[in-house]
């Protein structure tokens, strides 16, 4: 735990002082870059407020950080950013959690970002962490979170060089994230690093990088901090809204699907009365499904990996598509197939908070730029559709999702529909449900219902190891709440190291392992097009319980479905972070079909071919 003294912080955020505005020429002062290159307004701060006593780069760092109410840093310590550590000691409002791993601290940042809508802050060192780093920067960027990673740098003069773990990180997040810099100079650390907060915040969420050179961290600085970043976004015009009603009222089969970031529990709310109003058909897109209540009469479902096949007709059968805040990307289209690019067959109305998003893939009947927070509070002035045509088609959708609900017959002695039905059941409603990437996610998307807006967190891009740092990140942010990470044995061990993190911070999470014992979904893949073939998706894993048990954790094994409930309890009395292993059969490959039926149809598939062929 942090031994910071609570009462100790002398550092006060810009924006409260108040005495008078100092001379420009006296922000100028300082300056080491030739002035006429950057030119004199470059130089000139964007308000008036009065300088501060002189600071390190480190310390300006952090009064940003406080000026913009940040509360938690993830990190991994380097001797490249130490400065920014040390002027941390003196802010104890802000909780310095120190990880294992690179991916993980980056991973948290972005389940930070997730959760509360403000960047996740994320510090690492130079070359060797920010390159671990860097799946953090890529889900935040997929997933359109807001999220700062701050870099070491070599010191200015030896920049070049190829010094030791430098590298060109403009050039290497370029195309990674929203915005990639370095700050060169010290006065300059308050304008930068408020626009980071800024620019992860606008339009489109995403990552910002900030490398800092060593020397910069230690210059000293009096240029004060600008005070809180806000976010800004877009919102719809009356005359947009009014052409959305005039479209809605010629549909016969309509569906609204959402997704993306930038929404909130109230924007949740009011996208949720305007389909009560309207009797709507809503559906989520991957990994988004706690923005709509699952069990709302108009859920229609989620629109993931393999989605439920009724409800992906019904994508294709659906005259007009109202999309809010997803940029119906590749997963939720079903590779482009449920909506055609780039001239769907079904009417679109696109809203995004990105102009640059609304065209890119898919023409729209009519492109709406706005936060989805912003529009979704303007559907309260649309005048509802009389008796909309569409209430059986909407009924019908409601039907097909509950009964993809219904657990089939188990095909593995701990039966996952079942486990993630009673999760669905008994967890408290605010639960928070987190996972990462594999096979094993197909029960957790299918049966379990989400309830409330910032109950899941889980990587639309994909990436596996995911779901332990996020469920560290998010029992932080709410010590009182019910946290889950939901993982497989290849996903868990990306990040099972940061079982110590949670037990170092008493960080209280339960981590679900679903062995299967290999790389399921590879192997599923492998199956379906090199049938029988297999080769490396084997895994030979550590016995999980002794494992986490090493951390200090508490840890059970669970080979029975009946074993779960009674495990659970336990794990949630545990007073400690706790994992519970479950053994399933590895031929139960997801919740429709098996490893058999697979290497079977694709066998005979290859025999049918092969015959035609000669
Ligand atoms: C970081 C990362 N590496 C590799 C992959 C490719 N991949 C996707 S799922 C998967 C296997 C997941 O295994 P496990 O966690 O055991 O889940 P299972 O599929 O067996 O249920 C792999 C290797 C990925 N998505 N992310
Ligand atoms: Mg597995």
């Amino acid at each position: 735990m942090q031994a910071r003294n609570a009462s100790s912080s002398t550092i006060v955020a810009s924006s409260e002082t108040t005495s008078e505005p100092t001379q420009p020429s006296r922000l100028l002062k300082k300056t080491n870059m030739p002035r006429t290159f950057l030119g004199e307004d470059v130089r000139k701060p964007a308000t008036d407020l009065p300088m501060m006593p002189p600071r390190t780069g480190g310390r300006a760092i952090v009064d940003v950080l406080l000026a913009n109410d940040v509360d938690t840093v993830y990190c991994v310590p380097g001797e490249s950013y130490i400065a920014v550590l040390d002027a941390l000691y003196d802010a104890p409002s802000i909780r310095v959690i120190a990880c294992r791993h690179e991916a993980a601290a980056a991973n948290m940042a972005e389940a930070y970002g997730k959760l509360t809508g403000r960047p996740g802050i994320c510090m690492v060192t130079r070359a060797p962490g920010a390159t671990h780093a860097s799946i953090g920067v890529h889900t935040a960027r997929q997933d359109s979170t807001p999220m700062i990673l701050f870099v070491g740098q070599v010191e200015r003069g030896m920049q070049g060089r190829e010094a030791f773990q430098e590298i060109d990180y403009k050039q290497v997040f370029g195309g990674l994230a929203k915005w990639a810099w370095e700050i060169d100079d010290a006065d300059r650390i308050p304008e930068l690093v408020t626009r980071a907060f800024r620019v992860a915040m606008s339009g489109r969420p995403g990552p910002v990088v900030l490398a800092l050179p060593e020397d910069v961290l230690t210059a000293q600085t009096e240029t004060p901090a600008v005070g809180s970043a806000t976010r800004a976004a877009a919102h719809p015009g009356t005359d947009e809204l009014e052409r959305l009603r005039a479209l809605l009222a010629e549909a016969e089969r309509p569906l609204v699907v959402v997704g993306g970031s930038g929404w909130d529990e109230a924007a949740c709310a009011a996208l949720r009365r305007f389909a009560e109003r309207n009797a709507l058909p809503v559906a989520c897109t991957f990994r988004r499904q706690a923005l709509f209540d699952n069990r709302d009469p108009r859920y229609a479902g989620d629109l993931g990996l393999g989605p439920n096949p009724p409800l992906a007709a019904r994508v294709r059968d659906a005259d007009l598509i109202l999309a809010v805040g997803t940029r119906l990307s590749e997963i939720p289209t079903s590779g482009y197939t449920l909506i055609e690019a780039p001239r769907p067959k079904q009417r679109l109305v696109h809203v995004h908070a990105d102009p640059d998003e609304l065209g890119r893939v898919f023409e729209p009947a009519l492109a709406i730029n706005a936060g989805p927070a912003e529009f979704a509070h303007a559907l309260d002035g649309v005048a509802p559709i009389d008796a909309p045509r569409w209430s059986s088609w909407t009924a019908d959708a409601r039907r097909d999702y509950e009964r993809a609900l219904e657990p089939g017959t188990a095909g593995s002695n701990v039966d996952l529909a079942q486990v993630v039905r009673y999760l669905s059941e008994s967890l408290p409603e605010d639960a928070i449900v987190c996972n990462g990437a594999g096979n094993f996610n197909t029960w957790l998307h299918r049966f379990f219902q989400y309830k409330r807006f910032g109950t899941q967190l889980g990587p639309a891009s994909g990436a596996m190891g995911y779901g332990l740092p996020a469920a560290i990140a998010a029992k932080l942010r709410h010590p009182d709440r019910t946290v889950i990470a939901f993982t497989g044995d290849g996903c868990f061990l990306m990040s099972g190291h940061e079982l110590a993190t949670a037990v170092q911070y008493g960080v209280n999470v339960i981590v679900l392992v679903i062995n299967n014992g290999m790389y399921g979904t590879i192997r599923m893949h492998q199956e379906r097009h090199y049938p029988g073939r297999v080769i490396a998706t084997d895994l030979h894993n550590p016995d999980f319980v002794a494992y986490a048990r090493s951390y200090g954790a508490h840890a059970a094994l669970v080979e029975r479905t009946e074993q779960f409930a009674p495990a659970l309890a336990a794990a949630l009395a545990a007073g400690k972070p706790a994992l519970l292993e479950l053994r399933t059969d590895p031929d139960a490959i997801n919740t429709r079909t098996t490893l058999t039926a697979i290497r079977a149809q694709s066998q005979q598939a290859k025999r049918t071919a092969g015959s035609s062929a000669g």
